[in-house]
């Protein structure tokens, strides 16, 4: 199963650490395939590899329409992120979103309110683990 991991780059990277143990997780059921996503310096590591935003946009744009299901972390509030979201609604993409309600952020409309995208909220990988992989099952 190919998995396509989003999460906040650009919107802002305090849950980095976070995000690589979820794809920790997710790697025990397929292959993720924006494991940059938990890097940290991923910014800086692409720039070094001559990877253009151009680059960036078609490399990801192509990854989204290969994978089998969408998990997004939103706490973090991201355009990209909403963006490929939109486009995975598009694909009729099977999606999952993680949030946690003990942030800052409120979750925006555009995610809550949309029933074709299944939402998690948790507090620790641990506590969210047995749902998330409940839902790789489904697909
Ligand atoms: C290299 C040079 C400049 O920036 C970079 C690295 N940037 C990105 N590399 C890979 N994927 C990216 C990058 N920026 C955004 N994305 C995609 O958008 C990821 O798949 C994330 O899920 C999402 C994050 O969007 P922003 O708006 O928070 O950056």
């Amino acid at each position: 199963m190919d998995i396509y991991f989003a999460g906040s780059i650009r919107g802002g990277r305090s849950d980095t650490a976070l995000y690589a143990d979820l794809i920790d997780v997710l790697e025990n059921h397929g292959t993720v395939l924006t494991e940059h996503v938990g890097t940290d310096a991923v910014e800086k590591k692409e720039a070094v590899a001559g990877l253009t935003d151009v680059d960036i946009y078609e490399q990801d744009l192509a990854w989204l329409r290969q994978a089998d299901v969408v998990v997004a972390e939103v706490t973090t509030p991201s355009l990209g992120v909403g963006y490929e979201l939109g486009r995975a609604v598009a694909w009729e993409k099977p999606i999952c979103c993680l949030y946690r309600p003990s942030s800052e952020h409120d979750l925006s409309a555009m995610i809550r309110g949309n029933d074709t995208v299944d939402l998690l909220e948790y507090e620790t990988v641990a506590g969210v683990k047995a749902d998330l992989e409940a839902f790789l099952h489904r697909h």
